[in-house]
């Protein structure tokens, strides 16, 4: 799992708007439109109730990214909802949220990012809501998946969840992971699910072999200008980006990557 740091989400909230017109261009989808239909909800902007969100500081572990939660906050205003970022940090925090009345909490330390509705006791994890969010964008990217082939690198929650989102559209999902019995232990949980996954065992002959990728794994620029054709398309919701810079220029608008955008999008509609 990469733990963020400062740079990666100081620039985020300056650049809502022209982050999300790049998205229109790229998906033809708005963030929010990404966000709700990963999750199968309404994209409707006046929400019923409006529930109120509150973003919490955790100090645990490694503990505060500067700026995080303020990123956090952010976006889930960019989409419309009331989000405050509780003065407590911690339990104070969670208190404090819950007693000003907010419905959806966020709060992350070190293993893992969570949303939750205290009203319904939904919960969304970042690791499931990036996988759905970013291949709800590539299937938009790629005109729809039905029988395409997909390699998804890395098998952690991210990939695991884009994994099952891309057998629900159709694809034709192979799987790379460095580790190779975490290849071994995805392809068996989705036979038990009646999917048929394929292992690749080498990276860079899968890389030859597939356009459609899906990066989610923490390793950087391992993806070459060699590996990307004309109709390469990559979601890529790994940190670093797994991209090379020359591959990222000749990409252009068929990358898919961000720090924490489409993954938090996803993650209030997941438990709205
Ligand atoms: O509240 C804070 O400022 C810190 N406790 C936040 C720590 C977050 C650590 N986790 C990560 O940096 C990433 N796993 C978050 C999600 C990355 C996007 N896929």
């Amino acid at each position: 799992m990469t733990r963020l740091i400062q740079d990666d989400v100081v620039k985020i909230a300056p650049t809502l708007e022209e982050y999300n017109a790049e998205l229109v261009k790229m998906t033809g989808y708005s963030l929010r439109e990404i966000a709700a239909h990963a999750v199968g909800k309404e994209v409707r902007e006046d929400y019923a109730q409006k529930p109120n969100v509150a973003v919490i500081p955790m100090t645990c572990g490694q503990g505060i990214i500067e700026g995080f939660v303020e990123s956090v906050a952010s976006i889930i205003s960019y989409l419309g909802f009331n989000a405050v970022i509780t003065k407590s940090y911690d339990a104070g925090g969670v208190a404090e949220a819950v007693q000003n009345g907010s419905e959806i909490l966020f709060m992350a330390d070190d293993d893992r990012f969570v949303a939750v509705n205290v009203r319904t006791g939904k919960a969304s994890d970042n690791g499931d809501a990036t996988g759905k969010g970013y291949v709800t964008g590539l299937v938009r990217m790629c005109n729809g998946l039905e029988g395409k082939k997909v390699l998804v690198i890395g098998v952690g929650p991210v990939g695991t969840s884009a994994a099952l989102a891309l057998i629900r559209f159709g694809a034709e999902v192979s799987i790379y992971d460095i580790d190779l019995s975490a290849s071994q232990r995805l392809s068996e949980e989705l036979k038990k699910q009646g999917y048929a996954a394929k292992i690749e065992t080498d990276l860079d002959s899968a890389l030859a072999k597939h356009r459609i990728l899906v990066d989610a794994c923490p390793a950087g620029e391992f993806i070459m200008l060699r590996h990307i054709s004309e109709n390469t398309k990559i979601a890529a919701p790994g940190i670093p980006l797994g991209v090379q810079a020359a591959g990222v220029t000749q990409l252009s608008n068929r990358l898919l990557h961000d720090q924490l955008q489409i993954g938090v999008a996803t993650m209030i509609f997941d438990v709205l």
